[in-house]
């Protein structure tokens, strides 16, 4: 009794003492971001249920988001792109980003001057409520990429598996990995069955402390967990940038697929070094003044004196 009454005396002392040291005076802590918003399903699509679902399993299916004449348009614009861009590697001519060919399949890099469809693409009003409620209120834009892959290119590929990210996935950041960037995928042909080339991930991965194996990440019959997303050519897939995924493999060599990739990261971050190679005149004329948010304040000529 005795010992646990002075051990009292001695916690109420130690509490008493006033701290002797000095410290600099401390400002008032400024908020630069805020917590995500629930936009109310009724009006934006976004709803409390998307997040959760997006907070557990770091990914989110929006099949059918972009109706079917809009894909044709897109796939058009996509097919154009690819053989310009082809033509541009043939013959070493200046592009923004670069362009992967792979026998008749072509990957390219940095769209948004590509095509007016792309630009239009880039805040498309069904999505960013969706941005803004599991990314960032003030999102900027990270990259872009379309492909269009013919299995016959392909039949060899496997493994890829991957993070998102800086220094392989901004791992040397620690766990859980934090959401740094939000990427959508958006199917424009048909990858309602495996085998098509599909976004293949392993669910709730985003979390998970350890990586695979190296034997696990090259193995053809991939990875334990894993989930081939299939749907309908309009489909949008949104997922985190710690969720482990891959291209899945071709069934065949008759198989294929057309897509484009959109990234948007934080207005704290500096985007990719692919963006200077969008022109003056690209940032000056052809963004929207929603787009230019989605840029920092300093590509403009002049520059925008803003924050995010
Ligand atoms: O090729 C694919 O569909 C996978 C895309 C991907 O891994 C990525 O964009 O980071």
């Amino acid at each position: 009794m005795t010992v646990h009454k002075n051990l009292l005396t001695a916690i109420i002392r130690f509490l008493l003492i006033k701290d002797s040291r000095s410290f600099p005076p401390q400002h008032s802590p400024h908020m630069t971001g805020t917590l995500p918003p629930i936009a109310p399903a009724a009006t934006t699509g976004y709803s409390a249920a998307d997040r959760i679902f997006f907070d557990n399993n770091g990914y989110l299916v929006l099949p059918n988001f972009l109706a079917p004449d809009h894909v044709a348009r897109l796939v058009a614009a996509l097919e154009r792109t690819a053989v310009r861009r082809r033509e541009a590697v043939r013959t070493n001519a200046k592009q923004t980003g670069f362009t992967q060919v792979t026998g008749d399949s072509t990957r390219y890099f940095y769209i948004l001057d590509d095509d007016p469809l792309f630009l239009e693409l880039l805040d498309w009003p069904a999505l960013m409520p969706y941005v803004h409620g599991l990314l960032n209120a003030k999102p900027h834009h990270h990259g872009s990429d379309g492909i269009i892959d013919f299995g016959r290119d392909f039949m060899t590929r496997h493994g890829g598996w991957h993070l998102d990210g800086h220094d392989e996935g901004y791992r040397g950041l620690g766990w859980p990995i934090p959401h740094l960037q939000l990427k959508i995928g958006y199917y424009l042909s048909d990858m309602t069955q495996p085998g098509n080339g599909n976004l293949l991930i392993v669910p709730g991965s985003h979390k998970a402390i350890n990586p695979p194996s190296l034997a696990d990440m090259s193995r053809p019959d991939h990875m334990p967990g894993e989930l081939q997303i299939c749907a309908p050519a309009g489909t949008a897939i949104l997922f985190h940038n710690a969720l482990w995924h891959t291209a899945a493999p071709f069934a065949s060599p008759a198989h294929g697929r057309k897509m484009l990739y959109y990234a948007f990261e934080h207005p704290w971050m500096v985007a990719s070094q692919e963006h200077w190679g969008y022109t003056k005149e690209f940032y000056n004329q052809r963004l929207s003044p929603a787009q230019r948010k989605l840029f920092h304040g300093w590509v403009f000529d002049p520059p925008e004196q803003r924050w995010g």
